[in-house]
């Protein structure tokens, strides 16, 4: 399934009187107000997040998992599904891959593919949170961490591996998030888990690319219940400098014990020149996987403040590997997907109408209202108009989601792919 130009095109047609006018209306009032429109725009058709080669299928619980018609059964199949998404919304230009979940069979063909359809490789995951086929340790009481040399030789040469695969796709960083932990208080001595987790990270670290990078992920709790290795951003960091210059710690949405001030953590992680990548998502109670924006979309303002902030002010800090890592129990994983880059363009866009000379002015002046006002007088702003110009310019959809149904693109999906296919990695 491949979506042709002319089709958005002609369906652009039809909904371009409305998007005219709202966006000269906003443009307006904005310029008024001292923004420069184009830059925005500009800055938005410019973003890109990946979209995780496990996203596209249906997800599940340790419940059960109900199916969704027509999923991708390959990695083919997974690339054409991202090339749905970018073409409809101009931001989706990149797919990360989870191994060994999605081991090209044929590396050639995926990378035409991939080309073909203007997406890049972004970061690669590795996994050491289930046994493989034939794998002759067990990761049940942990990977890197385990008290045993062998496993965690296994699971050190498992990210090398990774790495290669990854270096043939173009690849640039390896994301390591590991279940290691306990579930019962005596179980792990904390010190010596996490000073072998520090030196197998050494060990993993020491087999990446001069321009690779590697990205430390955390979590508190799940799938262990007592305690996990790398539990946040303080012990990310601990072991993304004990291995050097090119590890950085990953932040998660939904790796936060509950009210984290997600927006502070990202701030001095970006002064310390510290974060290499984040993950979106959006949750009630815990890692809970929901689309993005869909609970908490002021916090996600507030982080992507942080973020903009960070990417004006902070030389010092990378590029961001931007992901999203959410999962699709009860949607069409593709219009799910959808929603998310959408709730991010609308979080990033309002958060570069901040005024932050306004904002500095008025700390300084320790106006707390006005600082109130100014942070949301941008989030009150209805800035779908500007995203919607971003996506016109670059070739995507006014409206992604109704224009996916507009083209029937689920139906298609079945016809050829047939009702009962499962993706890979659920
Ligand atoms: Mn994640």
């Amino acid at each position: 399934m491949k979506i042709q130009q002319e089709q958005i095109s002609d369906y652009n047609q039809r909904e371009l009187k409305s998007h005219t006018e709202s966006f000269d209306f906003l443009a307006n009032r904005l310029t008024n107000n001292g923004h420069n429109v184009n830059d925005i725009v500009s800055n938005l058709a410019d973003f890109q997040v990946a979209i995780p080669s496990w996203a596209l299928g249906a997800g599940g619980t340790r419940f059960g998992r109900f199916g969704f018609y027509g999923e991708p059964s390959n990695l083919e199949e997974k690339i054409d599904d991202i090339g749905v998404l970018h073409s409809l919304t101009q931001t989706a230009g990149a797919v990360s891959l989870h191994i060994p979940w999605d081991i090209p069979s044929d590396y050639n063909t995926i990378k035409e593919k991939a080309d073909a359809l203007n997406i890049k490789f972004d970061a690669v995951n590795s996994n050491t949170f289930q046994d493989q086929k034939n794998a002759a340790g067990t990761y049940k009481y942990g990977s890197l961490s385990n008290t045993s040399k062998a496993v965690r030789d296994q699971a050190i040469q498992h990210n090398l591996d990774v790495i290669k695969i990854g270096d043939k796709l173009g690849s640039k960083a390896l994301t390591v998030w590991l279940a290691d932990g306990s579930c019962f208080p005596g179980q792990n001595n904390f010190q010596t888990a996490f000073q072998n987790t520090q030196n197998s990270l050494i060990d993993i670290y020491k087999g990446l690319p001069e321009d690779w990078s590697m990205l430390v992920e955390y979590k508190p709790y799940e799938p262990n219940f007592y305690s996990t290795v790398i539990q946040d951003w303080g012990a990310s960091l601990m072991l993304a400098n004990g291995c050097g210059d090119k590890a950085y710690t990953l932040v998660d949405l939904g790796h936060h014990l509950p009210n984290s001030n997600i927006e502070q953590i990202v701030s001095i992680l970006q002064l310390k020149g510290k974060l290499g990548g984040f993950h979106f998502n959006d949750s009630k109670y815990g890692d809970d996987d929901l689309t993005v924006g869909s609970i908490k979309p002021y916090a996600l303002f507030l982080i992507f403040n942080e973020l903009v902030y960070g990417m004006q002010n902070n030389p010092q800090n990378p590029d961001l590997a931007w992901m999203i890592d959410a999962s699709h129990n009860v949607k069409d994983p593709l219009e799910d997907l959808i929603q998310s880059l959408e709730a991010i363009q609308e979080a990033y866009a309002k958060a570069m109408l901040i005024d932050q000379k306004a904002l500095k002015v008025a700390q300084l002046d320790n106006d707390v209202v006005k600082c109130q006002e100014i942070l949301q007088g941008a989030y009150r702003t209805d800035v779908r108009p500007l995203i919607e110009k971003a996506r016109l310019i670059t070739g995507g959809a006014i409206h992604p989601i109704n224009a996916y149904r507009n083209l029937g693109v689920r139906d298609q999906l079945i016809k050829e792919r047939g009702k009962h296919t499962v993706a890979t990695g659920l």
